[in-house]
């Protein structure tokens, strides 16, 4: 599997004022090509491997991603997302790395979400979207944060009138029409999302923070960066005082 030299396509400052006013952004066309061919090489292969998903949602499959074991391209991640989100590159983790891929019977028009705390930053690769997929956010209402470690902890814990079906009813979500090689980046732990007709759809998701939150283990070995110097320092220290 040929290992892409970057990940991105766009300048992230260009963006960092429309992240700031609403708190997500679409890129179109932000995903470099050799990333997009690295990502379905990597469905391909886990396709034959296991299922991890833990929703009890059953909308789609989910496997680990194997993210690219490069320095730069790790280093490329944070400092996007940072300058983009205005959030600490050194101090970001990956939360969550999963490829998706949509079931066949997913429901057309799913109840809308929020994802774990660790999902201060969802950050979406889209690989392969259905024609009639559509990524719905609420980035206006409601912007309560899911301070669980799950979507069904939040859920229970909230009112009758808090829950999505009642707290929305008389607001119209964005709809947003994503497609291959498009970059989504949002705050998924406070936003209310998801997608519409999404059966057979294909997306990578990284899940991100600067809380120091890891609740599933699958934060990247070199994150966060400030860690990784402070290691290094105590490394040449030691290797001086030798
Ligand atoms: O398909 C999408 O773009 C949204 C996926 C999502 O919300 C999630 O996996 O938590
Ligand atoms: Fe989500």
């Amino acid at each position: 599997m040929k290992t892409p030299t970057s990940l991105f396509n766009f300048v992230a400052s260009d963006y960092a004022a429309e992240f700031s006013k609403n708190d997500f952004v679409v890129v179109k066309n932000g995903v470099s090509e050799e990333f997009l061919d690295y990502i379905d090489a990597r469905i391909e292969a886990s396709m034959r491997a296991g299922d991890i998903s833990r929703s009890k949602r059953r909308l789609k499959h989910e496997f680990l991603f194997d993210f690219p074991d490069e320095e730069r391209l790790v280093a490329e991640l944070v400092e996007t997302v940072g300058e983009l989100t205005g959030l600490p590159a050194d101090e970001l983790i990956v939360s969550e790395r999963h490829l998706k891929v949509y079931r066949q019977d997913a429901p057309q028009n799913p109840p809308p979400h929020k994802d774990r705390r660790g999902t201060q930053l969802a950050i979406g690769f889209c690989v392969d979207v259905a024609p009639d997929s559509r990524l719905i956010l609420y980035p206006y209402h409601q912007r309560s944060e899911n301070k669980f470690d799950s979507y069904d902890d939040f859920l229970a814990s909230l009112s009758e009138a808090e829950r999505p079906e009642n707290a929305l009813r008389d607001i119209d979500p964005l709809v947003i029409d994503t497609r291959r090689g498009d970059f989504i980046a949002f705050e998924g732990s406070t936003i209310w999302h998801e997608r519409t007709n999404a059966a057979g759809s294909k997306l990578l998701y990284l899940k991100m923070n600067a809380l120091g939150l890891d609740p599933l283990g699958e934060n990247l070995p070199g994150l966060p960066l400030k860690t990784q110097r402070r290691l290094r320092d105590l490394g040449d220290a030691a290797w001086r005082a030798a």
